[in-house]
């Protein structure tokens, strides 16, 4: 299968993060990207082409428009208050605050755009944005224009950005967004399969009242992992959407042996759906070695993984989420991939 990569990725780097009360260098760093590029070309999965151009109006078909105009503005703006480094939020419009209003400062906006102080601005933020957005707009293409499969190599990921909010690493929700050009292109129905470690809250969020696109989420208990305040197995869809979204969490120590048979029963789901097509959020951090996660999936189990999305027989593209432990992530997202082109 082609896979689509763009150098623009590594210019958000250098970035922090608060973890336990200390801030520490980011684990969503360039080189998740470099390993996996690395590996797509030591096992000759295809051939590695750049993005297309494409402009934010895909984007804005899902997030609001108002939240993708101030994406770019972010990194100038923080730098015209006299700020350098990392910019992050601090104040949020949580219960008993307003959420209604815009406010003008640069720090106050984050805030109103952000449910977490996980998606840091540097200089090359934003290129590096529009890049992932682009890659995995030109994936889509390619399999709407026919291709079987396609793996969109996106840096920054995406699955917890909703439709006015960034947040975990994520800005803009790649995987949403294709989802929604395939139905505007004239796909019937489409099913996101997210298999990231964490919960995808934006994913569910901008699709919770849909009935046309399917979502299934695999992730540890948000009753006790990120990002906590969403991702229950009660969490089943409203009005049309209702029994479209199905969520699978599960406990610190999961094996593949459990997780595998929650996979299976997604994609028993996924199948009944009927989709012409299956955008996968390819997360890898449910290795047992990440840095940030609680699962204990083997390098050997990724492949098994795509074979059973093979098996749907659907259409399918692969766009990059999550997994921190950089030195296995290439062997584990491309294990994916090889498997799923073994079949
Ligand atoms: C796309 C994606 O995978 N985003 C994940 C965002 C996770 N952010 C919270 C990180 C919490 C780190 N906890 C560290 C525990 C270390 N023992
Ligand atoms: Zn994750």
């Amino acid at each position: 299968m082609k896979t689509i990569y763009s150098p623009l990725h590594a210019g958000h780097g250098g970035t922090m993060e608060l973890v336990a009360g200390a801030l520490v260098p980011g684990f969503e760093k360039p080189s998740r990207a470099e390993y996996i590029r690395q590996r797509v070309e030591d096992v000759k999965l295809g051939p590695i082409l750049g993005p297309e151009a494409h402009d934010l109006a895909a984007a804005k078909r899902i997030h609001r428009a108002d939240y993708i105009d101030f994406l770019p503005t972010v990194y100038p703006a923080w730098e015209a208050s006299g700020r350098s480094g990392s910019a992050l939020p601090f104040t949020w419009p949580t219960r008993g605050l307003r959420g209604d209003v815009v406010p003008e400062t640069i720090e106050a906006k984050l805030g109103y755009y952000s449910f977490d102080a996980g998606a840091p601005f540097v200089k090359g933020t934003w290129e590096a944005i529009k890049s992932s957005h682009e890659v995995a707009m030109t994936a889509a293409r390619l399999v709407k224009d026919g291709e079987p499969a396609a793996f969109a190599l996106c840096r920054p990921p995406g699955h917890h950005a909703g439709d006015a909010f960034m947040g975990g690493y994520c800005y803009i929700n790649n995987a949403a967004v294709v989802a929604q050009w395939f139905r505007d292109q004239g796909a019937a129905r489409v099913s996101i399969l997210d298999v990231d470690y964490h919960h995808g809250n934006g994913t569910q969020q901008m699709f919770y009242s849909r009935g046309d696109v399917q979502v299934l989420n695999l992730h540890g208990d948000p009753m006790n992992e990120y990002p906590f305040f969403l991702g229950h197995a009660d969490e089943k869809g409203e009005g049309e959407g209702e029994g479209f979204n199905l969520n699978y969490p599960m406990p610190a120590g999961t094996s593949f042996e459990v997780w595998s048979d929650a996979l299976d029963n997604a994609c028993r789901k996924l199948a009944d759906f009927a989709p012409d097509v299956v955008v996968v959020s390819l997360g890898v951090d449910t290795f047992e070695k990440d840095p940030i996660s609680q699962f204990k999936l083997k390098s050997s189990d990724y492949p098994l993984i795509g074979r059973r999305i093979a098996k749907l027989g659907l259409p399918t593209l692969f766009v990059m989420e999550g997994g921190y432990a950089v030195e296995e992530i290439g062997i584990n997202a491309v294990g994916v991939l090889t498997g799923f082109e073994d079949k």
